[in-house]
């Protein structure tokens, strides 16, 4: 499942998701060996899947074929892929159609020609690392690779929808909207054609003419037009609309809602009214599946979030699933989403190598066109613990905060510093964010306060007395149903008493306007390299990998749920 509703009524979209032939390609044979043509001693596995999940495939990491036939009435052919960890190579008949870099976000390759009957689609995934991948090697959570999310193959005819972006700015009161919508067309026959575009949202009505040739692709707008009549996007109130574009031969829905963020005298408002974050850190990932999360266990997640009191979840460290944010639209909680430049294993030349910084951009122009139009995207992540204390550090700081507030819409742009007393990059974000972990691997409890103190002096010294602060990470480990009457380290008394701690410190301090507690559940790392963590898990959820509460999840719970004014439980 890709989204929550339909995006195609008159468009053939074909599902590819299902069984496909697979191959492990340690020895990187099949290039030489042209298993394009077809995968020798494939065994058939499901997608989307992570492959680790295989017996015998848990540490795996390197190349892998999958293949599948299926049937087309032929034409031009899109293939959209939900994500493929994390390089991909396609192949459609044996011959190469397209080529993809990055694991979280979907991409798209338009075939043309293609003739009816029976094909052969070929993916050649590899998740290995090099010194400009993203992320480095070092990371802390399990690497899985694979086709992860949902794979389908869509006939397109005549002039064709790709996207669109609805574009908008609410005036001073919220009572009036300023709004057009981009479209991203594309004209899938032999011949030019004139056709008409029409689109609605919100009641409004648009109708225009475009003139493509065949073949081309070609971006264009509306008309803006002024909308009164409408109710904002809020946490009581998830309003939300269908866009609805169609030509001719092609049509494409989709969702918006209208809402205004911003920074204001050291405050977050949220549609004018002053907006405080009670978020948790969440990895999309599960013992059972990695990666590829079941939509069911998403809105579980989600459930388990808003009882323990969140409105606001991050998405630790990549583009989540966009059904998961659909339903994050729906339900009103706000989101982070960040792409996978997780700094610890970024060295100051990796941050200034040109093919890491393309990436980099690449990843977040992507992060935008597939996200833009979700109103529960209130932030946008440029980076995490990366060197933010250097030169190198800076300057990709500058360049992508830059690139995120020409395109990003109506955001909050920062990056999560594990820099806090030497950081020199705090000029380029909306709010400075703090990842910072005393009580487990600095200082002790009450070293926190100290720890704020001096941060406030430096935030001082350097003149962004101004800028609100978010605690982006802090937290410590608790292995499940280690209980004591005591608090000593990793049980869950000694976890929930360092929470409960933080939590009525930050909460209390009129600098900071959120917290974003370490993390939602335990989550796979490592075995092996880098990172050697008890049981190979990072411990530091409030739930364990399976989702059963630990006694920090109640701690939390307690306090988030004082400063709420919801009352679901479950
Ligand atoms: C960092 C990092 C997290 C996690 C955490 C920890 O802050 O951003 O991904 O690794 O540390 O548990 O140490």
């Amino acid at each position: 499942m890709t989204r929550l509703f339909d995006e195609h009524i008159k468009r053939a979209v074909q599902s590819l998701d299902g069984a496909w032939k697979f191959a492990t390609d340690p020895d990187n044979r099949g290039d030489s060996e042209r298993w394009q043509r077809g995968i020798p001693n494939a065994q058939t596995v499901i997608v989307p899947s992570v492959w680790n999940t295989q017996l015998g495939l848990l540490e795996y990491e390197g190349v892998a074929w999958y293949e599948r036939q299926f049937f087309s009435h032929g034409g031009t052919l899109r293939f959209v892929f939900g994500a493929v960890m994390t390089e991909s190579r396609v192949y459609l008949d044996g011959e190469e159609i397209g080529y993809h870099y990055g694991g979280f976000c979907p991409f798209e390759l338009i075939v043309r020609d293609v003739t009816s009957g029976e094909h052969r689609l070929t993916v050649r995934v590899d998740n290995s690392f090099d010194e400009q991948s993203i992320p480095q090697a070092l990371v802390d959570w399990y690497h899985c690779g694979g086709i992860i999310r949902s794979v389908s193959v869509e006939r397109l005819e005549g002039v064709s929808i790709l996207s669109n972006r609805v574009e908008y700015e609410l005036s001073d009161d919220l009572c009036e909207l300023n709004l057009r919508v981009a479209l991203e067309l594309y004209n899938a026959s032999e011949k030019e054609i004139k056709d008409t575009i029409r689109v609605s949202v919100a009641g409004a009505d648009f109708e225009f003419e475009s003139l493509l040739k065949a073949g081309e692709c070609k971006e264009e707008f509306t008309n803006a037009v002024k909308i009164t009549d409408f109710s904002l996007w809020s946490a009581e109130n998830p309003a939300l609309y269908d866009v609805k574009i169609s030509t001719s031969s092609d049509d494409l829905f989709d969702r918006v809602g209208f809402r205004k963020i911003c920074v204001s005298d050291g405050k977050i408002l949220l549609n004018g009214s002053e907006y405080r974050i009670r978020g948790v850190n969440r990895h999309e990932d599960h013992p059972d599946f990695g990666f590829a999360f079941p939509s069911a266990l998403m809105r579980r997640d989600i459930d388990i979030a808003v009882d323990m009191g969140c409105n606001s979840l991050r998405g630790a460290h990549y583009p989540n699933n966009p059904a998961f944010v659909d339903m994050l639209d729906e339900r009103g909680i706000t989101f982070w989403s960040e792409i996978p430049i997780w700094g610890v294993g970024f060295e100051e030349s990796v941050l200034l190598d040109p093919v890491v910084i393309r990436r980099g951009e690449e990843m977040h122009r992507e992060m935008v066109k597939h996200y833009y139009n979700h109103p529960s995207i209130i932030i946008w992540g440029m980076h995490n613990e990366i060197l933010s204390d250097t030169v190198a550090g800076l300057e990709m700081t500058k360049k992508y905060y830059s690139l995120l507030k020409e395109i990003g819409g109506n955001r909050i742009v920062t990056y999560a510093s594990n820099k806090a007393l030497s950081d020199i990059s705090f000029e380029y974000c909306d709010i400075i964010c703090l990842n910072q972990y005393n009580g487990w691997y600095e200082g002790d409890i009450e070293s926190w306060g100290k720890f704020i103190e001096d941060f406030r002096a430096y935030r001082s010294k350097l003149g962004f007395d101004n800028k609100p602060v978010i605690m982006s990470e802090f937290g410590g480990a608790a292995v499940y149903g280690h209980r004591n009457f005591e608090t000593y380290r990793w049980s869950e008394e000694y976890q929930a008493r360092l929470l409960s701690h933080c939590l009525n410190l930050f909460l209390g301090d009129p600098m900071m306007v959120g917290t974003y507690i370490w993390q939602f559940c335990d989550v796979r790392t490592s075995y092996e390299a880098g990172i050697s963590r008890a049981r190979g898990y990072n411990n530091k959820g409030l739930l364990n990998e399976y989702r059963n509460p630990k006694a920090s999840f109640f701690a939390v719970k307690e306090i988030y749920r004082n400063i709420t004014k919801q009352t679901k439980t479950f």
